[in-house]
Protein backbone atom coordinates (compact mmCIF):
# COMPACT_ATOMS: atom_id res chain seq x y z
CA UNK A 1 0.00 0.00 0.00
CA UNK A 2 0.77 3.57 -0.67
CA UNK A 3 0.90 4.51 2.84
CA UNK A 4 3.35 0.92 4.00
CA UNK A 5 6.36 2.54 6.51
CA UNK A 6 9.74 1.59 6.95
CA UNK A 7 12.78 2.36 9.19
CA UNK A 8 15.46 2.94 7.72
CA UNK A 9 19.35 4.32 9.46
CA UNK A 10 22.21 5.86 8.24
CA UNK A 11 24.96 3.79 10.38
CA UNK A 12 27.64 5.69 12.12
CA UNK A 13 30.21 4.85 9.01
CA UNK A 14 27.85 6.56 6.92
CA UNK A 15 27.49 9.99 9.04
CA UNK A 16 30.88 9.78 9.19
CA UNK A 17 31.81 9.39 6.07
CA UNK A 18 29.72 12.07 4.62
CA UNK A 19 27.18 10.24 3.14
CA UNK A 20 24.05 11.80 4.89
CA UNK A 21 23.11 13.23 2.09
CA UNK A 22 23.49 10.50 -0.67
CA UNK A 23 21.16 8.58 1.11
CA UNK A 24 18.73 10.88 2.27
CA UNK A 25 18.79 11.93 -1.70
CA UNK A 26 18.09 8.18 -3.42
CA UNK A 27 14.49 8.02 -0.66
CA UNK A 28 13.37 11.65 -1.61
CA UNK A 29 13.71 11.33 -5.21
CA UNK A 30 12.54 7.83 -5.36
CA UNK A 31 9.08 9.55 -4.23
CA UNK A 32 9.17 7.87 -0.74
CA UNK A 33 8.08 10.66 2.03
CA UNK A 34 9.80 11.76 4.69
CA UNK A 35 7.61 11.18 8.39
CA UNK A 36 10.28 10.98 10.86
CA UNK A 37 13.99 12.01 10.68
CA UNK A 38 16.87 12.63 13.09
CA UNK A 39 20.61 12.09 14.56
CA UNK A 40 20.87 10.11 17.57
CA UNK A 41 23.53 8.14 19.99
CA UNK A 42 20.91 6.10 21.67
CA UNK A 43 23.62 4.01 23.60
CA UNK A 44 24.06 0.37 23.93
CA UNK A 45 21.01 -0.78 25.44
CA UNK A 46 19.29 1.31 22.97
CA UNK A 47 21.18 -1.05 19.75
CA UNK A 48 20.75 -4.19 21.93
CA UNK A 49 17.48 -4.32 21.47
CA UNK A 50 17.50 -2.99 18.10
CA UNK A 51 19.38 -5.77 17.08
CA UNK A 52 17.71 -8.39 20.12
CA UNK A 53 17.03 -11.01 17.56
CA UNK A 54 21.08 -11.44 16.47
CA UNK A 55 21.60 -11.26 19.93
CA UNK A 56 22.83 -14.94 19.83
CA UNK A 57 25.22 -14.57 16.95
CA UNK A 58 29.04 -14.58 17.71
CA UNK A 59 29.42 -10.73 15.26
CA UNK A 60 26.48 -9.39 17.85
CA UNK A 61 29.32 -7.51 20.26
CA UNK A 62 30.88 -5.95 17.28
CA UNK A 63 27.90 -4.95 15.60
CA UNK A 64 26.67 -3.40 18.99
CA UNK A 65 30.04 -1.45 19.22
CA UNK A 66 30.27 -0.19 15.25
CA UNK A 67 26.80 1.11 15.81
CA UNK A 68 27.28 2.67 19.61
CA UNK A 69 30.59 4.08 17.27
CA UNK A 70 28.97 7.65 16.48
CA UNK A 71 25.82 9.43 15.79
CA UNK A 72 23.09 7.15 13.99
CA UNK A 73 20.64 9.41 11.22
CA UNK A 74 17.46 7.43 12.42
CA UNK A 75 14.35 7.86 9.55
CA UNK A 76 10.56 6.88 8.82
CA UNK A 77 10.12 6.75 4.92
CA UNK A 78 6.22 6.50 3.55
CA UNK A 79 5.13 5.12 0.41
CA UNK A 80 4.54 1.79 -1.81
CA UNK A 81 5.77 -1.18 -0.43
CA UNK A 82 8.28 0.85 1.19
CA UNK A 83 9.66 -1.57 3.36
CA UNK A 84 10.78 -4.17 0.58
CA UNK A 85 11.36 -1.31 -2.01
CA UNK A 86 13.70 0.17 1.06
CA UNK A 87 15.87 -3.46 1.22
CA UNK A 88 15.98 -3.42 -2.79
CA UNK A 89 17.58 0.27 -1.99
CA UNK A 90 19.70 -0.79 0.26
CA UNK A 91 21.46 -3.90 -1.11
CA UNK A 92 22.38 -6.91 0.07
CA UNK A 93 23.75 -7.03 3.46
CA UNK A 94 27.36 -8.13 2.20
CA UNK A 95 28.53 -5.17 0.37
CA UNK A 96 30.86 -6.96 -1.77
CA UNK A 97 27.43 -9.25 -3.12
CA UNK A 98 25.46 -5.66 -3.19
CA UNK A 99 24.53 -4.75 -7.27
CA UNK A 100 25.98 -1.88 -8.03
CA UNK A 101 23.28 0.99 -8.11
CA UNK A 102 21.81 0.25 -4.48
CA UNK A 103 23.60 2.16 -1.50
CA UNK A 104 25.74 -0.42 -0.15
CA UNK A 105 26.82 -1.50 -3.90
CA UNK A 106 27.74 2.27 -4.74
CA UNK A 107 28.89 3.38 -1.11
CA UNK A 108 30.76 0.55 1.17
CA UNK A 109 32.79 -2.77 0.78
CA UNK A 110 32.47 -4.45 3.98
CA UNK A 111 29.81 -6.39 6.10
CA UNK A 112 30.81 -4.67 8.95
CA UNK A 113 30.54 -1.20 7.97
CA UNK A 114 27.90 -1.33 5.53
CA UNK A 115 26.19 2.31 6.53
CA UNK A 116 22.74 1.54 6.23
CA UNK A 117 20.02 -0.34 7.68
CA UNK A 118 16.52 -1.07 6.91
CA UNK A 119 13.57 -3.15 8.00
CA UNK A 120 13.38 -6.32 6.71
CA UNK A 121 9.64 -6.99 7.11
CA UNK A 122 6.58 -4.84 8.15
CA UNK A 123 5.93 -6.25 11.68
CA UNK A 124 9.96 -5.33 12.40
CA UNK A 125 9.17 -1.96 10.64
CA UNK A 126 6.44 -1.33 13.21
CA UNK A 127 8.51 -2.39 15.74
CA UNK A 128 11.75 -0.35 14.89
CA UNK A 129 9.72 2.66 14.86
CA UNK A 130 8.35 1.86 17.94
CA UNK A 131 11.71 1.72 19.59
CA UNK A 132 13.08 4.60 18.01
CA UNK A 133 10.66 7.39 17.95
CA UNK A 134 7.67 9.15 19.51
CA UNK A 135 4.06 8.88 18.29
CA UNK A 136 4.67 12.74 17.88
CA UNK A 137 7.54 12.69 15.78
CA UNK A 138 5.79 10.77 13.37
CA UNK A 139 4.60 13.76 11.26
CA UNK A 140 1.11 13.10 9.24
CA UNK A 141 1.45 15.68 5.74
CA UNK A 142 0.21 15.33 2.23
CA UNK A 143 2.64 15.65 -0.09
CA UNK A 144 2.63 17.90 -2.56
CA UNK A 145 3.80 15.34 -5.00
CA UNK A 146 1.46 13.05 -4.28
CA UNK A 147 -0.83 13.09 -7.61
CA UNK A 148 2.24 13.04 -9.71
CA UNK A 149 3.82 9.98 -7.93
CA UNK A 150 0.91 7.94 -7.55
CA UNK A 151 -2.29 7.52 -10.67
P1 LIG B 1 20.69 -6.47 7.28
O1 LIG B 1 21.41 -5.28 7.86
O2 LIG B 1 20.91 -6.58 5.80
O3 LIG B 1 19.24 -6.53 7.66
P2 LIG B 1 21.09 -8.55 9.28
O4 LIG B 1 19.87 -8.02 9.94
O5 LIG B 1 21.15 -10.02 9.00
O6 LIG B 1 21.37 -7.79 7.90
O7 LIG B 1 22.37 -8.19 10.16
C1 LIG B 1 22.48 -6.93 10.77
C2 LIG B 1 23.89 -6.41 10.57
O8 LIG B 1 24.81 -7.28 11.20
C3 LIG B 1 24.33 -6.33 9.10
O9 LIG B 1 23.93 -5.14 8.49
C4 LIG B 1 25.81 -6.46 9.24
C5 LIG B 1 26.00 -7.36 10.43
N1 LIG B 1 26.19 -8.76 10.02
C6 LIG B 1 25.24 -9.60 9.51
N2 LIG B 1 25.75 -10.81 9.25
C7 LIG B 1 27.05 -10.75 9.61
C8 LIG B 1 28.13 -11.69 9.60
N3 LIG B 1 27.96 -12.94 9.17
N4 LIG B 1 29.33 -11.24 10.05
C9 LIG B 1 29.51 -9.99 10.49
N5 LIG B 1 28.54 -9.07 10.54
C10 LIG B 1 27.33 -9.43 10.11
MG1 LIG C 1 18.30 -6.82 9.49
Amino acid sequence: STNERTFIAIKPDGVQRGLVGNIIARFETRGFKLVALKLVSPGQKHLEEHYADLSSKPFFKDLVEYMNSGPIVAMVWEGLDAVKTGRAMLGATNPLASAPGTIRGDLCLQMARNVCHGSDSVESANKEIDLWFKKDDLNTWESAQKTWIYE
